[in-house]
């Protein structure tokens, strides 16, 4: 049994931490959840009984904690994380502060869970839209190798947390956003993140970055578009990949059937594919459409869809979790 922290335990993905925690039945001696100064002293009912929230501060040092889940936002997992992991905690951070550091493991537990050991006790987890395409991707990786990939994303607003729902829902009621720059009530942005002086988003640059990280392919040839779309939980993603060997799509379609987290529904003919209402509230990253790009060789399309909060963020962190103490990650 182990003493769980949450940090950040009353945010969007915290708070779904908190239920795959209990959920997956995960081994917990203590739960003790972390936010800030304005939620501190507020309880948050787990499983019947009421967990006091902490104010995050120093004294986290001196709690006895034995794995801590980070969701916070990047400055506090810079803040408090590397220390606790140096004092031994195993630290899973949902930021994207140490995850693309070459010492820092950065873990699809379905993909690369055999980079996870036992004195590298912190771990970075993916951002949420890639996530899904790497638990995609890695099978057709491992099986034909990859030779490039591109990303087309169309990203829920809960994405941006709490924030980005209260813009939906002001626009629905014809009220001016306050967390995007233009409307996404009956509109898209392709606009996720900062823009870089290349032109791409950090959004975009993630996806690049992280993809090649996971699947350990530094020249993966990896480019992306990524869209806010009006839609309140689950991202979908639209892939093109080119294979290095030849397959035939009968083959594609039968190694994604097989593939560790993937739900292959994909039967044009009764109209079964995947949306992000098929995904909410689910771990799976269901893949449809699966078809031959019949502009290049070797190249195919895929559509995958999964909830963004839990398999893209809070329940592949407790995943990673589950793995670091030696259990089988549950789904
Ligand atoms: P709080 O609710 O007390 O502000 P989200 O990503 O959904 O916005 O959630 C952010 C999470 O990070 C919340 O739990 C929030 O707590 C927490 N948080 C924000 N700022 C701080 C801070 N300075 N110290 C501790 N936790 C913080
Ligand atoms: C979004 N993917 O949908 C982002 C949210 O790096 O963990 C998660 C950002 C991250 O806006």
């Amino acid at each position: 049994m182990y003493n769980v922290a949450v940090v950040g335990a009353t945010g969007a993905v915290g708070q779904k931490m908190i239920e795959v925690l209990t959920e997956y039945e995960f081994p917990i001696n203590e739960l003790l959840l972390y936010a800030s100064a304005r939620s501190a002293g507020k309880t948050v009912n787990v499983n019947g009984t009421d967990v006091v929230i902490r104010e995050l501060s120093d004294a986290i040092y001196a709690d006895p904690i034995d794995i801590a889940l980070f969701s916070a936002g990047g400055s506090l997992s810079e803040q408090y994380a590397p220390r606790l992991s140096e004092q031994g905690v195993i630290v899973i951070d949902n930021s994207s502060a140490f995850r693309m550091q070459a010492d820092i493991p950065l873990i699809v537990p379905e993909v690369n869970r055999v980079e996870l050991s036992p004195d590298k006790t912190l771990i970075a987890n993916p951002n949420c839209s890639t996530i899904q395409a790497v638990v995609a991707l890695a099978p057709l990786a491992e099986v034909y190798g990859l030779t490039r990939v591109a990303y087309t994303s169309y990203q829920a607003v809960s994405g941006s947390g709490q924030k980005g729902i209260e813009d939906l829902e002001r626009g629905a009621r014809g009220e001016e956003p306050k967390n995007y720059p233009y409307p996404i009530y009956d509109n898209v942005l392709p606009h996720i993140d900062v823009f870089l002086e290349n032109g791409y988003t950090k959004e975009e640059q993630k996806m690049i970055e992280e993809t090649r990280k996971i699947l350990n392919a530094p020249n993966l040839g990896v480019t992306a578009t990524c869209v806010r779309v009006p839609v309140r939980n689950s991202h979908a993603v639209s892939i093109t990949v080119t294979l290095d060997r030849d397959a035939t799509l009968a083959e594609v379609k039968a190694v994604l059937a097989d593939a560790p987290g993937v739900v292959l529904m994909d039967n044009p003919g009764e109209l079964v594919y995947p949306t992000p209402l098929d995904a909410n509230g689910t771990d799976d990253v269901y893949v449809g459409r699966v078809r031959v790009d019949e502009s290049q060789p070797n190249t195919f399309h895929l559509w995958c869809v999964a909830d963004n909060v839990r398999k893209g963020a809070a329940a592949n962190a407790v995943q990673i979790a589950q793995c670091m103490i030696g259990q089988t990650a549950t789904k």
